[in-house]
């Protein structure tokens, strides 16, 4: 589509995300303007400057405008399905067993390891597109379904392929340090001096890697070995972040946050001082209702302790292909409230603002003169419609670096 490179957005409210004295920042007859791809001013129709007046209008009957959403936790490239998984967990397996059974992470490894690059660009691209058509417009992908060396990297090369073939900003997060590859059982510090950080050091030297993960779990790593991965990433002035606590406590918080960790995820067995210790570090508790979900795990995240601590809490939706085969933003957002109570106003802002802070992206997630022009138009006028429906989109457009992309 051919666009003015310079034109207003009128005729909306816009959750501008900017705090004030509605919670959404919510301006009821709003007006943005977009210059090339940048937001160039926002505010009330009444008050658009006058030489923004001469610029192309486009009126939005109505409807809401808010940030491009972004999905802050991804596993979107894998190889495989599990959906016989799926089955013999609703036969009576439990997640843990599973895994322990060499299922669970270890039969996508395999999948993944069988996979040409261009392959796992092309399962991943339906489920990037499901993403894209809920008005994301940045979603972070791990590696992680490799476990060695060369997968590692062809996951990553998939992931930054993404970018080019769709609408979208793909951020990389390498996580080696996701289960234990079957050559390696047993012997994780060997899997992790042997494989994992050498394959770390080469998919940064390959400009792969913007952030470093690690599963800190007993069926994965101890804290102190993913200790050994992010000295690595320290050295090598990589940022981390940390799946922990999720199905157990294992001190996995408390080590992220020494490390000063872009977010913490998962979090359903966090403990008060872990809350206290990541609004410390300034990290984010990354909320993810869908594995919690699909693993019918009972223990909820303590959401009441991160506002307590003031912890910016964000919502991803955790896709891959065994805890969490989902692929919907919003269900995210609609989970986030009725599963553990979060406000549809930090079901947004989880998914806008904390999502980018979760990313270390301070040029999105809100409608602010000289951010991004990164934008959602929906068919709906209070916010809180985002989040409460269940499996009803009504994404009308999105707009990705000022260039309107119809649904
Ligand atoms: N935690 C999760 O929920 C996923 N990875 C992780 O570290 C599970 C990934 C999978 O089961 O394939
Ligand atoms: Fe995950």
């Amino acid at each position: 589509m051919s666009d003015p490179t310079q034109y207003v957005l009128s005729g909306c409210g816009a959750a501008t995300m900017q705090g004030g004295p509605d919670p959404y920042g919510l301006i009821p007859d709003a007006a943005v303007a977009i210059d090339r791809e940048r937001i160039a001013w926002v505010g009330r129709s009444v008050d658009l400057p006058l030489h923004l007046r001469g610029w192309e209008s486009i009126d939005l009957e109505g409807r809401l405008l808010t940030p491009g959403l972004i999905d802050c936790h991804s596993h979107l490239v894998f190889g495989g399905d599990r959906a016989h998984e799926f089955e013999l967990r609703l036969n009576g397996a439990s997640y843990e067993e599973l895994a322990r059974a060499g299922g669970g992470i270890a039969s996508t490894v395999t999948a993944t390891r069988a996979a040409s690059e261009g392959e796992l660009v092309a399962s991943a691209l339906p489920r990037l597109d499901a993403l894209i058509a809920e008005g994301v417009t940045t979603v972070e992908v791990k590696s992680g379904y490799g476990l060695d060396r060369e997968t590692e990297l062809a996951m990553l090369r998939a992931a930054r392929r993404l970018a080019q073939l769709r609408p979208v900003t793909i951020t990389t997060t390498f996580l080696g340090a996701h289960a234990m590859p079957p050559d390696y059982e047993g012997q994780a510090e060997a899997y992790l001096t042997e494989v994992c950080i050498p394959a770390l050091r080469a998919a940064h030297a390959e400009g792969l890697v913007d952030a470093v993960d690690g599963f800190c779990e007993n069926i994965a790593f101890s804290a102190s070995q993913i200790d050994l991965v992010f000295q690595c990433a320290a050295e090598l002035g990589l940022p981390v972040k940390l799946h922990a606590e999720q199905l157990s406590h294992q001190g996995g918080t408390a080590l992220a946050a020494r490390y000063g960790a872009r977010s913490v995820d998962h979090l359903e067995y966090a403990h008060e001082e872990d809350a206290v210790a990541m609004a410390k570090a300034g990290s984010v508790a990354v909320i993810l209702p869908g594995a919690y979900y699909t693993i019918r795990e009972t223990q909820a995240p303590p959401i009441d302790l991160f506002r307590k601590h003031g912890v910016p809490m964000a919502l991803a939706t955790d896709c891959n292909p065994g805890s969490s085969p989902m692929t919907s933003l919003l269900m995210a957002m609609n989970m986030g409230c009725t599963l553990f109570r979060m406000t549809p106003q930090e079901a947004l802002t989880g998914v806008t603002t904390h999502a980018a802070r979760a990313l270390g992206l301070s040029d999105r997630g809100r409608i602010a003169a000289g951010v991004r022009a990164d934008l959602a138009i929906w068919d709906v006028t209070r916010p809180a419609e985002l989040s409460y429906r269940i499996g009803f989109n009504p994404l009308h457009e999105t707009i990705f670096e000022g260039q309107r992309c119809s649904r």
